[in-house]
């Protein structure tokens, strides 16, 4: 059978999270395994499918899509299963719109890559201890409404595993990965989702190099 569905990138939180997605949803797939800063997101190539020549990526029919949220949603929308919790309601798409904004929006870029570009990135962006401080104080703040909503659910939405819990855990994974200390409770979701089979396999694929 021939493969309808590209995703291009892997090694990073980012990229994880579209090759997690499809791992959950079974989708037949083909992964190119580029990575950042190695000069493969600056080819010809690569430029013309996604001018910002950033991963992850993803080639679907006619479609090209940047942005691992974009990309993860469309999946989501696109390819069903009982696997990850689909939101059909006004109420929850909403819900799911709002966790989703908040993760992506202050965990990762506001806290998370800030700190990786102004440390482990530092030759590039410019080393700042204070900032990377202050994005430590913050991500902790952040996750304070993390452990209060999970103190009365399993996962984000109430009604199923999907795709803010994709994005939270790839959030908690870099966030111990930065030796943050993450509260009980958040800590035992982070315990309890990683044993998932998709997860298992999607990092073994993205961090195989
Ligand atoms: N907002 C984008 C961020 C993508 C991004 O910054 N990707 C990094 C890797 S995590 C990248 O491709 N960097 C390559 C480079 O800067 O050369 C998303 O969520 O997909």
């Amino acid at each position: 059978m021939s493969v309808l569905l590209k995703l291009w990138g892997a090694g990073t939180a980012r990229t994880l999270r579209p090759i997690w997605m499809a791992e959950e949803l079974e989708i037949d797939y083909e992964l190119i395994p580029i990575g950042p800063r190695t000069g493969e997101t600056q080819t010809k190539e690569f430029t013309s499918l996604n001018p910002k020549q950033k991963i992850p990526m993803m080639q679907h029919k006619d479609l090209n899509l940047s942005e691992s949220l974009a990309i993860c949603r469309y999946l989501q929308r696109n390819f069903k299963s009982k696997n990850i919790f689909l939101p059909d309601d006004e109420v929850s798409i909403a819900k799911e719109e709002e966790w989703c904004n908040f993760i992506y929006g202050e965990l990762d870029e506001t806290s998370l890559y800030v700190m990786r570009r102004h440390y482990d990135l530092k030759d590039i962006y410019g080393d700042s201890p204070i900032v990377v401080e202050a994005c430590r104080e913050y991500f902790m703040r952040q996750i304070h409404v993390v452990e209060n909503h999970l103190s009365s659910s399993k996962t984000i939405l109430k009604d199923g595993f999907g795709l803010a819990d994709i994005f939270l855990m790839t959030c908690l994974d870099w966030a111990i990965f930065y030796e943050f200390s993450l509260p009980d409770n958040v800590a035992q979701y982070r315990d309890r989702i990683s044993l998932r089979t998709a997860y298992q396999k999607a990092m073994k694929i993205n961090y195989s190099n």
